[in-house]
């Protein structure tokens, strides 16, 4: 007879705060989707994490559809995997109380995302975005996952989420499992492609910054012809070139060819022809991705469905931790 192996579990999430980038692509949802075969995999939309900036409702609404018709154009499986939105289980919310009860504002105030965001949004510096990465733990620990499938600029909030854990198991006894980041090797930290000393961000004011998955050939070509790079020429990694170093990095990320293969590819020729080749190798690989996705956000219904279905499954998990941490704490159930 053969005994069934319980399957290592991992959870991501996605905020859709706008158009999904190849930054978030190939430093998170391309090991998403290569994991599902090897493990219990739940991925929500992040729509509460969203609203820590401001959004217009009519774009927002329009934003969460169309990131979950994205995620499956990408290949994500609702047989394999759970799919959901994240304030369809109000777990989330909840736990997240009972854990900002059990984090300090030292420990807070520490993260650089924080720092960021409120630098950029001056006028809107809410307390939710402050207490972003205590919802991020319990995203997380409502469903025990091994490993969080993350881009490197989560690495911090993963840490935190991982000392709230231990913290509330030692006060009160076991109750979460201490989660692993799960980084990928090349694409961790694709960078933008007008400042190649920030990160590449779906929430950029100057649209040539970033690509999206989304963005048609053409477009995905002229934003690598019209991206930063340098005058010194020389197509190699080095501390002194972010802009030729992230173009190599996603060159190789996309092509799966190494950084030391791709920098003797391209060595002996100019910027122009580089940057070519780097936006047509993007623009073969997310072609495919944009056809399924106009087929999939027609309908509407189907998409539902398994958003629904997801949340009705992601619901048993998180309701069952929920209430076991809530007695731990003393509450009446
Ligand atoms: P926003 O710009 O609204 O803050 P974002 O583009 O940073 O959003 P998130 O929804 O916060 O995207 O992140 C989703 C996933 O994509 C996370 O795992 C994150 O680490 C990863 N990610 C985001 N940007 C990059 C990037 N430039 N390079 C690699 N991974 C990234
Ligand atoms: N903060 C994350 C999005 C996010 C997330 C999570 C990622 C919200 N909840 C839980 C992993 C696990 C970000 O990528 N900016």
């Amino acid at each position: 007879m053969c005994e069934e192996v319980q399957k290592k579990k991992v959870l991501s999430c996605i905020q859709p705060s706008g158009m999904l980038t190849l930054g978030n692509y190939l430093g998170a949802l391309k090991n998403w989707l290569n994991m599902q075969d090897e493990f219990d995999c739940t991925f929500a939309v992040a729509d509460l994490h969203a609203i820590t900036v401001r959004q217009d409702p009519v774009k927002f609404r329009s934003q969460i559809y169309s990131t979950c018709a994205l995620l499956l154009a990408l290949g994500l499986d609702p047989n394999k995997s759970t799919l959901f939105i994240q304030s369809h289980v109000p777990e989330h919310a909840a736990l997240s109380w009972l854990l900002s009860c059990n984090t300090q504002l030292g420990e807070m105030s520490r993260m650089t995302q924080f720092k960021d965001k409120s630098a950029k949004h001056a006028d809107n510096v809410n307390v939710g975005l402050f207490s972003y990465p205590v919802l991020m733990a319990a995203d997380i620990l409502l469903y025990k996952p091994d490993f969080v499938p993350v881009g490197a600029d989560q690495k911090q909030h993963l840490e935190i989420a991982r000392d709230i854990a231990e913290r509330f198991n030692r006060i009160y006894g076991e109750v979460f499992t201490i989660p692993e980041p799960y980084i990928a090797k090349t694409g961790a930290k694709v960078m933008s492609l007008q400042d190649p000393d920030k990160k590449m961000s779906k929430s950029d004011d100057n649209l040539n910054a970033y690509v999206a998955i989304l963005d048609d050939r053409d477009t995905i070509i002229r934003k690598f012809k019209r991206a930063v790079t340098d005058s010194e020429g020389g197509i190699y990694v080095s501390e002194d070139k972010p802009g030729v170093s992230n173009l190599i990095g996603i060159y190789s990320a996309v092509t799966g060819k190494t950084v030391k293969d791709t920098e003797s590819e391209f060595s002996g020729l100019g910027y122009g022809d580089f940057k070519l080749a780097v936006g047509e190798a993007v623009a073969d690989e997310l072609a495919p991705i944009k056809q399924r996705y106009e087929e999939i956000i027609k309908d509407k219904s189907e998409l539902e469905r398994i958003y629904k279905e997801g949340a009705a499954r992601a619901e048993k998990v998180a309701a069952k931790t929920y209430f076991k941490a809530m007695k731990k704490v003393g509450f009446v159930l």
